[in-house]
């Protein structure tokens, strides 16, 4: 089972450098509760805004934005039932079942997001779990993209020890695995796999080695203690993910989610100050529903910390900004791109 820190952590309000180093000792032992979220949620928001900031720029002083390029190696016909996915057999969704993509057209895929500046490529499959013949396919497919240059990120499903420790020893930098949102609210949106299925691949993830990529969905009608909650499961991950992909809901026609009303976008920029604030040096990535925000809020997001961004025209069966959008509204707000494919490891 993964760990979760214990201890219960003082809420404090930064004021200076000297105060936020105080915090990262007491963070080191120090677990989060969900009502210390809940108040950072309530702070004006200006005064939450000040607090991502400057955490942000001590953690990541480059103030650098990583893209993430995603990649659909396996789309549709799941199993499962997650009451926002398109890709679940069950929907009546405009997406169609396929078969794995062979090799070479993932490498392709990949030399593109390399061309066009990506930092990472994510692998994703449509699957409950993999079976050990996919496993094969996969590693191929990552050793391939890995000697390209480029980080790797798969997400699969549920791994068993053995599988991900194939996965690592293949080149594997990230595995994806998302908690989705809070343990009480889980229960309303998938009822095929519980939470603790969840953090024990996590924990066959870190076991064999490789980076953690975990976080969830946004607007599926939880409430504001559902988000904390949430949050505080991701933070109290000991250690927390490295890459943390907070993503809103994208409503699509024949899921049980196609109705759900849009957060308020303000909401969201808090969501991604207090991760930032409780997660300081996780990647904290802009993921799906970017969109919908538009230019104003998502600038409000990297003012709130967030640092990455999935990158290119087509998330796995949804759409994204076109990349010649984002690098012009990344160059409008000043924001350097991450250059390297140096990971970054919280172990
Ligand atoms: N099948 C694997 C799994 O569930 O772990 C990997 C792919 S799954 C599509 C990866 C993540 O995409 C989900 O955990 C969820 O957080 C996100 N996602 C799926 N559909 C979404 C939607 N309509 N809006 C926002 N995020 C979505
Ligand atoms: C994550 O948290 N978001 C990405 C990635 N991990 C795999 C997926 C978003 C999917 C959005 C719906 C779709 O395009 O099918
Ligand atoms: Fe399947 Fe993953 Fe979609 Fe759930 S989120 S239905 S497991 S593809």
């Amino acid at each position: 089972m993964l760990d979760t820190q214990t201890a219960e952590k003082p809420l404090t309000h930064f004021k200076s450098k000297a105060d936020l180093s105080q915090q990262s000792a007491v963070e080191a032992s120090g677990a989060w509760t969900v009502a210390q979220i809940e108040a950072l949620f309530a702070l004006p928001f200006n005064d939450l805004m000040a607090q991502a900031q400057e955490i942000h720029r001590l953690s990541f002083p480059e103030g650098d934005v990583e893209l993430a390029t995603l990649l659909s190696i396996k789309t549709g016909g799941c199993p499962e039932d997650c009451s926002y996915c398109p890709q679940a057999a069950r929907y009546d969704t405009d997406v169609k079942a396929e078969k794995l993509l062979g090799l070479e057209e993932v490498l392709e895929a990949a030399k593109a997001a390399k061309a066009a500046g990506s930092n990472r490529f994510c692998m994703g499959a449509a699957w409950r779990e993999p079976k050990d013949r996919d496993i094969e396919k996969v590693t191929a497919m990552i050793k391939g993209v890995k000697a390209l240059g480029l980080e790797t990120c798969a997400t699969l499903g549920m791994l068993e020890a053995g599988q991900a420790q194939a996965l690592q020893e293949a080149g594997l930098d990230f595995y994806n695995h998302n908690l989705d949102t809070s343990e009480d609210f889980y229960r309303s949106v998938i009822s095929t796999r519980g939470y603790q299925d969840r953090l024990d691949t996590l924990s066959n993830v870190r076991a064999a080695g490789m980076s953690v990529c975990c976080g969830g969905i946004v607007g599926m009608g939880e409430s504001r203690q559902q988000r904390a909650a949430f949050l505080a499961r991701l933070a109290n991950l000991n250690p927390y993910p490295e890459s943390v992909p907070i993503n809103h809901l994208v409503p699509v026609a024949g899921t049980p989610l196609a109705d759900q009303k849009p957060l308020d976008p303000i909401e969201f920029v808090r969501t991604i100050a207090v991760a930032r604030i409780t997660m300081p040096k996780a990647r904290v990535r802009l993921s799906a529903g970017r969109q919908e925000l538009g230019r104003a809020v998502q600038a409000m997001c990297f003012m709130a910390g967030a640092n990455s961004i999935f990158y290119g025209e087509q998330l796995l069966t949804t759409g994204n900004p076109e990349a010649e959008q984002d690098r012009e509204l990344l160059a409008e707000l000043g924001l350097k791109t991450k250059q390297s494919c140096k990971t970054e490891v919280l172990v």
